[in-house]
């Protein structure tokens, strides 16, 4: 027999410090200098947020090759490598970097083990831009290890002289699994000054891992390019969901999946304005789930301040902007 219809809506979801920070820097951006201003990647990934500024004039391009020379350029959430900056550079580009500061970290952690000639093996996704940005600190040092299966491929030059550094955005238990594996064959590897995997990340896994026993129906708002909405979905099969699907918009919701379905979990990946939570949110209300209740795993409060170069230039023109970057999870994106 089916429970109760109800919903069980995950805190936190959807922004996180490091998205806010990118997106408000794209649209103060447009404020400052006008349409066009090129990103370079989305500059984060998440569909909505890319067509909302793209209708507003920013200009996504793939490489800085594609942008004019002069023109103003923002750096996407993900990071870039150096060589990056240096082509921006070449090109006379007015870079605007809106790196997440806790990759960043990741970045400066991969130099240091670099210069003390360290092996580092980088977990993440092969491909994955944060990866490619973080690898791109020291190449000769870094090998990527994608995921457990990829261990027993690991060469090192110095087994007493390794440390693992991983993109921010992972599964925890896989990542904990893969330095396990990690750890077998190189008993004297080191851990990263600090955890790589982001509190977002942690946190949105946790209240997922919280609510999964308990729910028959996962729906996870995000991206399919978007590896901590992703890997949502995948914590709440392993925790016990019964089902999981991932939605860009409420009108991909399928009616059969609520086939004898009482409790549906609700949360949104990093980089997904709340406007898209609420849409399914009252999807769901049209199909007799109106119960909402949440369940909380942390609360957040961490904001960065924007680029300085940007705050510079905003601050010169007289244009507003609050010191830390003031959360209206995406509500400007609608
Ligand atoms: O890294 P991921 O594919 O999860 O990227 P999103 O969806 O844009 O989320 C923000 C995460 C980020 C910018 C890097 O940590
Ligand atoms: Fe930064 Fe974490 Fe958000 Fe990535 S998920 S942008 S590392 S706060």
């Amino acid at each position: 027999m089916t429970d109760a219809k109800r919903v069980l809506l995950a805190a936190p979801r959807g922004y996180c410090a490091g998205v806010d920070r990118a997106v408000v820097t794209v649209e103060k951006a447009l404020e400052l200098y006008g349409a066009p201003v090129y990103v370079r990647k989305e500059i984060v990934h998440n569909k909505h947020v890319v067509a909302v500024l793209q209708r507003r004039g920013a200009i996504f391009v793939d490489e800085t090759d594609e942008v004019p020379e002069g023109a103003t350029v923002v750096f996407s959430a993900h990071g870039v490598a150096p060589v990056v900056h240096e082509q921006a550079r070449e090109r006379s580009l007015k870079a605007i970097d809106a790196t997440c500061p806790l990759v960043t970290k990741v970045h400066k952690e991969a130099k240091r083990f670099a210069d003390s000639d360290f092996d580092i093996l980088l977990i993440g996704h092969e491909g994955h831009e944060e990866v490619v940005g973080t690898a791109g600190e020291a190449p000769e040092h870094i090998t990527l290890v994608d995921g457990p299966e990829d261990v027993a491929n690991v060469q090192v030059r110095d087994p007493e002289k390794v440390v693992w550094l991983s993109q921010t955005t992972l599964s925890v238990d896989e990542t904990m699994e893969t330095v396990r594996r990690l750890r077998e064959r190189f008993p004297s590897l080191q851990d990263p000054p600090s955890d790589d995997i982001c509190y977002a990340t942690q946190n949105r896994q946790l209240a997922v891992r919280q609510m999964a026993p308990d729910t028959d129906l996962m729906i996870v708002v995000g991206s399919r390019n978007s590896s901590n909405s992703v890997r949502l979905v995948e914590v709440a099969l392993e925790y016990g969901a019964r089902a999981g699907h991932l939605v860009d918009y409420a009108d991909e919701i399928d009616p059969a999946w609520f086939e004898g379905v009482g409790t549906v979990g609700v949360t949104s990946g990093a980089s997904v304005p709340e406007i898209l939570v609420n849409d399914v949110l009252d999807h769901l209300a049209e199909l007799g789930y109106t119960d909402v209740a949440p369940v909380t795993s942390a609360t957040e409060s961490l904001l960065f301040a924007l680029p300085a170069d940007l705050r510079r230039d905003l601050k010169a023109r007289g244009i507003a902007f609050d010191a830390k970057v003031k959360s209206d999870a995406g509500a400007s994106l609608r």
